[in-house]
C-alpha cells in the first residue's frame, strides 16, 4: 500500500457527492492500492446529513479508506489536499438570471480559491464540476496565486462520454470502441461536440453521418441532454457526473491510453486562435500526471464557428465577474 493522500469533496451532502465519496473511497479514482483521506464540506445547514454520509462510508468498510473528515471550515477541508473536486454549488433559483447565477457561486469559489492557496498541496489537482464550471474554475484560479493555474481544470468530460454513448448508439458499434472525440468550450448548451476526428475500431465515422442527423440531432442532443434528464428524473444527473468526475480524475493521474484522447476544461494557452484568460475544453492527452493539449489538428468551416461561439460565451461569463479575478 502507498502513503494516504488527501482527496477533498466540496458538497459532499449533495446528490453528485453522494456518489463520489463511496467510488473515491472505495479506489475507483485513484486505484485500489492508493489508501484515501477524504475531507468533506458542507456548509452547516448540511453537516447532520453529511454525518450520515460518514456514518455510511464508515460502514462500507473499504480497504482503501484512510480516514474521513467531515466539516464547514474550508481551511480543514484543504488541509494539504492533494486532490479536490469542487461540487457544491448555488442551484439556480426561480426568477435567478445568468449573471445572478454566475455571482452567487463567484462569491463560493473565490473564498475555496483561497482556502486552496493558503491550505492545499502545492501541487494540488483540482476539478470543478459546480455550474458554470468553467468560470468557476477561473474565478478559484485567480484566487489561488501559489497554484499553477495549469492545475485547476473544469469538467466536460460527462458532455464528451454521452457524445460517445450516443454516437455508438447511432452506428451500432461500443462507447469502448469510439476514439477522439472531442468537447470544445463552456460546459453549457454552447459547447461543441465535435466528431470529425472520431474513429470507430480505427476507422473515422464522419462520412457514415449525414450532415443533417449532426446539426438537428447529434449536436442538440448532447447540448441538452443535462435538460433532458431533468426532464425524465424530475433532478439532474448525479450518477453519470459523479463517474465522469472520476474518469476526469483518474485519466489526469494515471494518463490516457496512446489512442485516444479526452476533453478537459484547462486555461487556454492560445491553442486553435482560442483567447487565453478562459477556461476551454480541448482534447488533452495526459502521462505521468499532467496533461497537453492535443496539437494541429485539422479545424473544418463548420467545426470553427461553433467553437468561437462558445469562446465568446466564455468571454462574456469572464467579463461579468472580472472585479473577482
Ligand atoms: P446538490 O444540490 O444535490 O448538491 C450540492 C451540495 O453542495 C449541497 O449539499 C449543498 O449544501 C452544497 N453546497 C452549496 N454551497 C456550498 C459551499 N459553499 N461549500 C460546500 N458545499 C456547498 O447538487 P448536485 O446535483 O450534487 O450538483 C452539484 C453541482 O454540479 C451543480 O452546480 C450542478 O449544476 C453541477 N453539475 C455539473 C455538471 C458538469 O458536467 N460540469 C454535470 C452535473 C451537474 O449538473
Amino acid at each position: 500500500m502507498k502513503k494516504p493522500v488527501r482527496v477533498t469533496i466540496t458538497g459532499a451532502a449533495g446528490q453528485i457527492g453522494y456518489q463520489l465519496a463511496f467510488r473515491i473511497a472505495s479506489g475507483q479514482m485513484l486505484g485500489k492500492d492508493q489508501p484515501i483521506i477524504l475531507q468533506l464540506l458542507e456548509i452547516s445547514p448540511a453537516l447532520p446529513a453529511l454525518n450520515g454520509v460518514v456514518m455510511e462510508l464508515e460502514d462500507c468498510a473499504f480497504s482503501t479508506l484512510a480516514n474521513v473528515i467531515a466539516t464547514d471550515d474550508a481551511n480543514l477541508a484543504f488541509k494539504d489536499s492533494d486532490y479536490a473536486l469542487l461540487v457544491g454549488a448555488m442551484p439556480r433559483g426561480p426568477g435567478m438570471e445568468r449573471n445572478d447565477l454566475l455571482e452567487a457561486n463567484a462569491k463560493i469559489f473565490t473564498h475555496q480559491g483561497k482556502a486552496i492557496n493558503e491550505n492545499a498541496d502545492h501541487q494540488i489537482k483540482v476539478l470543478v464540476v459546480g455550474n458554470p464550471a468553467n468560470t468557476n474554475a477561473l474565478i478559484a484560479s485567480s484566487n489561488a496565486p501559489n497554484i499553477n493555474p495549469k492545475n485547476f481544470t473544469a469538467m466536460t468530460r460527462l458532455d464528451h462520454n454521452r457524445a460517445k454513448a450516443y454516437l455508438a448508439k447511432k452506428i451500432n458499434s461500443k462507447s469502448q470502441d469510439i476514439k477522439n472525440m472531442i468537447i470544445w468550450g463552456n460546459h453549457s448548451a454552447t459547447q461543441y461536440p465535435d466528431i470529425e476526428h472520431v474513429k470507430s475500431a480505427g476507422s473515422h465515422i464522419k462520412n457514415e453521418l449525414k450532415l443533417d442527423w449532426l446539426e438537428n440531432d447529434f449536436i442538440p442532443a448532447i447540448q441538452q441532454r443535462g435538460a433532458t434528464i431533468i426532464k425524465a428524473r424530475g433532478a439532474s444527473s448525479a450518477a453519470s457526473a459523479a463517474s465522469a468526475a472520476i474518469d476526469h480524475m483518474h485519466d489526469w493521474v494515471l494518463g490516457t491510453p496512446s489512442d485516444d484522447w479526452v476533453s478537459m476544461g484547462v486555461p487556454s494557452d492560445g491553442s486553435y486562435n482560442i483567447a487565453p484568460g478562459i477556461i476551454y475544453s480541448f482534447p488533452v492527452r495526459c502521462s505521468n500526471g499532467s496533461y497537453q493539449i492535443v496539437q494541429n489538428l485539422p479545424i473544418s468551416d463548420f467545426s470553427k464557428k461553433r467553437m468561437i461561439n462558445t469562446e465568446i460565451e466564455l468571454r462574456e461569463e469572464r467579463a461579468a465577474v472580472e472585479d473577482l479575478l
